[in-house]
């Protein structure tokens, strides 16, 4: 398969279980929030990939995957914990089914590697370490099913690492005043 130069990434964050404790309803009426855990390992991963390679971000907790989104991708990423498992395998399962490459990343595929055998890259551990490897990998048309491995604890500085990119959060869906940018 040829990949693009500069591959359209979608970051996709998986539902929660809804049934969770930690769902935050009142505060975040009260904070004007749609969805109380924004997608910061996804956000910081995006500040890692080159300027120009174009990045979306759809966060299953408060928006749809849209067909049009997995058209426009060449790559898919997708991170989460636990209670997103279920639905981090279903939104593999379909961007496979449309022969999209995914990359895997985030606190669960770092604890249960092997429940997320199918996809074709799996980064374990902190991502800065490992995407400029990754991002020089793109390209290798003959790369087959990897695990990509990080040291948790060896984080550089955040202004090593690109930032977070806050730009790729929708204010309304997260109480991102308390990532340091103003809802104005
Ligand atoms: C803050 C936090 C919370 C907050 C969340 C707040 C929020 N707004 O997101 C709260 C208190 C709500 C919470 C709750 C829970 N949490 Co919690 N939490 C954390 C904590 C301390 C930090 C997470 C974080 O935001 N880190 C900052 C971001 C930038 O880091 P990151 O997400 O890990 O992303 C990095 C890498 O993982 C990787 N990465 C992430 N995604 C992707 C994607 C791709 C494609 C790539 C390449 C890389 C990549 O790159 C990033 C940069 O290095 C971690 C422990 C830790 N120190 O990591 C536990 C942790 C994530 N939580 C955990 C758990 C179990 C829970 C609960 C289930 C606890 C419970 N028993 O109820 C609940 C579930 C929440 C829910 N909604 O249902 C576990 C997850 C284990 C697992 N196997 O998934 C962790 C790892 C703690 C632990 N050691 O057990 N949590």
């Amino acid at each position: 398969m040829t990949r693009a130069t500069r591959p359209n990434v979608l970051f996709i964050h998986p539902r929660f279980n809804p049934n969770a404790y930690w769902n935050y309803h009142e505060t975040c009426a009260v904070a004007g929030a749609r969805y109380s855990a924004a997608p910061l390992g996804l956000i910081t991963v995006a500040g890692l990939l080159p300027a120009d390679w174009p990045v979306r971000l759809v966060d299953r907790n408060v928006e749809d995957l849209r067909d049009e989104d997995l058209t426009w991708a060449d790559l898919v990423m997708v991170g989460g914990m636990m209670p997103q498992q279920q639905d981090a395998k279903r939104v593999i399962a379909i961007a496979q089914a449309r022969h999209k490459p995914v990359v895997m990343g985030g606190p669960d595929v770092t604890a249960s590697p092997a429940v997320y055998q199918e996809v074709e890259f799996r980064v374990l551990g902190e991502a800065e370490e490992i995407m400029a490897g990754f991002i020089a990998a793109w390209g290798n048309e003959c790369w087959t099913r990897e695990v990509l491995h990080g040291q948790k604890g060896s984080t550089p500085p955040h202004e090593e690492t690109g930032g977070h990119s806050i730009r790729l959060l929708d204010h309304r869906h997260h109480p991102i005043r308390h990532l340091g940018r103003s809802q104005d």
